[in-house]
This record gives C-alpha cells, sequence and structure tokens, in this order.
C-alpha cells in the first residue's frame, strides 16, 4: 500500500529540482574525497537511507516548560492529527517511520482503527510509554508522593495496572517495547528510606515483567532529578542496570542523553551498557544544564557523534543482540515541531554517518600505540567531514526533501492545518 502524504510529491519533486544540480556536484566532490580514504559514497548513502529514528507522539504538540506553554497554530488536538504531522516529517526526512506513543495522553479510543490509520500514513509504533508521573482526570488515588514505588500497595497496583493496559494497547497497535519512566522520589533527606523505595520498584517491576509478551522489551529510564530534587529512585544507569539484571533478559535500560549532570561521560556509559548487553535504546535530545529537551545535536554536537561512535562500533564489531531502540523526545516551546523533529532526525542521521566514516583500523593501532592524538584526529576527521550530500542524496532518493526545512516551509502546511484545526480553549501544563 503506497502512504498518503499530505504535501503532493509533485511540490516536493519541484522543490528539489531547484537544489539538485548543486546536490550532485557536492555529491561527486565529497564521493572524490572519500575514495582517498578507500570509502564509497554510494556505501555510506545506503547506510544513511537505512538510519531510522521514531517521532514521541507528544512532541508534534507544543510542549513547554514547567512554567508556560505558548501554543501554536495548527497545533493537532488529538492523536490521529498528531499521527498526520509525524507523517509529514516522515514524508520530508524519509528517517522516521514510527512513533513512539505516550498513554494515556495519546490512548486510542480503538487500537485497531488507529494501526489501520497510522499504516495508511506509512507509519508504524515504536516503544510505548507510561504515564504514572501525573494524576490524570477522575484517576482513584494520587502519584504526588509516588507511583510503582509508593508505600501504599494500593497506588502501587493502580501504576502496574496502567503499565499493563500500555502493553496491551501496545500489542493492538504492533509494538514491541514498553517504556517506564517514574517521576519517583524525595526532595528532602530522610523522606524515602532508599533501600525499601527500590525494593518496592522491583517488585512493582515484576508484575509489569511478567505481562510482557515473549518477544517484548521492557525499557527503564534513568534520571538524576525533577520531579524529585534530592533523590531519585531510578537516578542513574548504575541502578537501572542493577534492575535489569534483577528483572531479566527482557528487561534493559534506556538512556535520555538530557537525565544526566552536564559534564557527565554518556559515550561511555552507552559503551557499558553495550558491554553489558543492557543497552534497550534511547531517548536523543539535547541539553546545557539539565533535561532541557533541546533538539538533538543543537548544543553538543560532538557529544552526538561520540555516543554514535560507541554505537557504530558495536555495531560493526557484530555484538550479539544489539538492538537498541532509537527514539527523540524533546519538548518545543519556541520552535515549530514539525521543523523541530526533522532537523533532530537530520541531526541523528549525520552524526550516525560520521561515525560510519569513522577509520577503525586506525583509531584501534593508534589505541594500541598509545597514541591519544592519532586516536583523537582520526575521530575529529570523521566528525568534521561534511556528510551533508550524503545525507540529501538519500533523502532525495527516497522520495524526500533535499532542503526538508524550506520545502516545508514553502509547502504551507502549517497555514493549511490552522485553518483545519481550529484552536482548543484550555491550556495544559509544561512536560517533565
Ligand atoms: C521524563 O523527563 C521524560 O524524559 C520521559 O521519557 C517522559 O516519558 C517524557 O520525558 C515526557 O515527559
Ligand atoms: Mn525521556
Amino acid at each position: 500500500m503506497t502512504a498518503h502524504f499530505e504535501i503532493n510529491d509533485n511540490f516536493i519533486a519541484e522543490q528539489n529540482q531547484k537544489a539538485k544540480a548543486w546536490l550532485e556536484e557536492d555529491y561527486e566532490h565529497l564521493g572524490k574525497q572519500l575514495q582517498r580514504r578507500g570509502v564509497n559514497i554510494e556505501d555510506v548513502t545506503a547506510q544513511a537511507q537505512a538510519f531510522q529514528v521514531a517521532v514521541p507522539s507528544w512532541g508534534v504538540g507544543t510542549g513547554g516548560t514547567r512554567f508556560a506553554r505558548f501554543p501554536g497554530v495548527g497545533e493537532p488536538r488529538g492523536i490521529y492529527e498528531k499521527l498526520q504531522d509525524c507523517a509529514t516529517i516522515n514524508q520530508l526526512v524519509r528517517a522516521t517511520p514510527a512513533v513512539s506513543l505516550h498513554i494515556p495522553w495519546d490512548k486510542p479510543q480503538d487500537a485497531n482503527d488507529l494501526r489501520a490509520y497510522a499504516s495508511s500514513l506509512g507509519l508504524g509504533f515504536d516503544a510505548m510509554n507510561s504515564n504514572t508521573f501525573q494524576d490524570q482526570a477522575g484517576q482513584k488515588l494520587s502519584y504526588k508522593f509516588g507511583s510503582l514505588t509508593h508505600p501504599d500497595r494500593a497506588v502501587r497496583e493502580q501504576a502496574i495496572e496502567h503499565n499493563i493496559e500500555c502493553i496491551e494497547i501496545g500489542q493492538k497497535l504492533g509494538s514491541k517495547a514498553h517504556t517506564v519512566w517514574i517521576g519517583d522520589g524525595g526532595n528532602f533527606p530522610g523522606q524515602q528510606h532508599f533501600r525499601r523505595t527500590l525494593e518496592r520498584y522491583l517488585e512493582s517491576m515484576r508484575d509489569i515483567y511478567k505481562a510482557l509478551p515473549a518477544d517484548w522489551r521492557v525499557f527503564m529510564e534513568h534520571k538524576m532529578y525533577e520531579p524529585a530534587f534530592y533523590s531519585t529512585v531510578i537516578n542513574d544507569w548504575g541502578t537501572s542496570y542493577f534492575c535489569a539484571t534483577q528483572l531479566g533478559p527482557q528487561a534493559q535500560c534506556l538512556v535520555d542523553l538530557g537525565h544526566h549532570a552536564p559534564n557527565v561521560n554518556i559515550e561511555m556509559i552507552v559503551a557499558r551498557l553495550i558491554q553489558a548487553g543492557k543497552l534497550g535504546g534511547f531517548h536523543f535530545n539535547d541539553s546545557k544544564y539539565g533535561d532541557d529537551d533541546l533538539d538533538a545535536g543543537s548544543i553538543k554536537p560532538f557529544q552526538l557523534f561520540l555516543v554514535f561512535n560507541e554505537l557504530v562500533d558495536a555495531q560493526t564489531d557484530g555484538t550479539p543482540d544489539f538492538n537498541p531502540a532509537y527514539m527523540l523526545d524533546q519538548s518545543h516551546n519556541v520552535s515549530d515541531p514539525i521543523e523541530s523533529l526533522m532537523l533532530s532526525a537530520v541531526e541523528l542521521q549525520r552524526a550516525y554517518v560520521q561515525a560510519r566514516l569513522v577509520d577503525r583500523a586506525a583509531l584501534s593501532e593508534a589505541q594500541v600505540k598509545c597514541d591519544a592524538l592519532g586516536a583523537l584526529t582520526t575521530l575529529k576527521q570523521a566528525f568534521t567531514t561534511d556528510v551533508a550530500p550524503v545525507i540529501a542524496m538519500a533523502r532525495m532518493r527516497a522520495g524526500g526533501a533535499i532542503d526538508p526545512l524550506a520545502t516545508y516551509r514553502a509547502s504551507g502546511y502549517r497555514q493549511r492545518k490552522a485553518e483545519e484545526r481550529p484552536a482548543q480553549i484550555g491550556v495544559s501544563a509544561g512536560i517533565v
């Protein structure tokens, strides 16, 4: 079945026509440059085309900070409209054919119908996400003092039930993984008994684990702080790794780049989790100070490259059962979410392609010879290679836009949606 897209394919082809001659010239030049390094550009373009990252259902709405939300025009008003926007992102960048769904924010009334609609747009579903960090209207018991780790068993049971429901919905949607992030933690010393709280987490997670279909994985997402500002139950990768080993082979760790202290060596955490066979997936975004949820690659592109360097190293090494799920998790208060998500997907593709260009034999040799700068320059050679022509060519050949941002803006998509989707009354809080 060919996917239905909102922007006319001929329009994209016309826009591409304007930039095609230059792209071909740049591509040819880069091809020669790579040839000198013994790399065939066509292989790299095929790698770029194979790269995929899932878009978060919640990311296509305007997010916000905890202080305010400034809604944009033509915002999607429900999950069906959100999927339209996700499909438009994929139409232009051709690297985002899956959506990661948040329940209950984007809970479908009829999961089978939603799946059919998504597939008509060329979309599938990646990992599900539960939400026990907020109270929903009509909810029986509050999560104010925790969910899966709450001292009251009844609250824990409610949170477990919710996670099991997410898995059941995900099964209907064709998803194969479930992500658990909890806001549980303490704001004051002494508020929580550290060991008992973690024991309760494991007890709750065991029930969720039992509900997993045999071919599913459960991801635990750690976060250093926020909303709890003194202690967080699943605060770091060590705790997450400990829990994953306690639970069993289907449990793995999810790394959200924004959930670490500012100078933490995230690429090394990634390597450690790979080595332990526990790297489940990513929430990609970028940050300057904390969990800023800025667009991927907007603040620390070298760090992003170094993360991908570890991923590519594991991939090309043939690491067994290496299958991390790639998802974006960012929030938009001042930009059009479609633009931000497109550019983030492109930044990830760029970091991936650059990491594929690392001369691994030269890097190994430098490492063995204790040649620190030889190793660094090998990485820098790959990182400073302008691979834009490769990514643009990959997109164009797949039917996407050479310049996704310019094509999107010229298409008038947002203006059309502003007319079709009149603003809704009511202000929702920012997300964490
Ligand atoms: C928490 O900060 C988080 O990173 C989790 O992934 C949530 O599910 C998501 O953000 C949305 O708020
Ligand atoms: Mn996240």
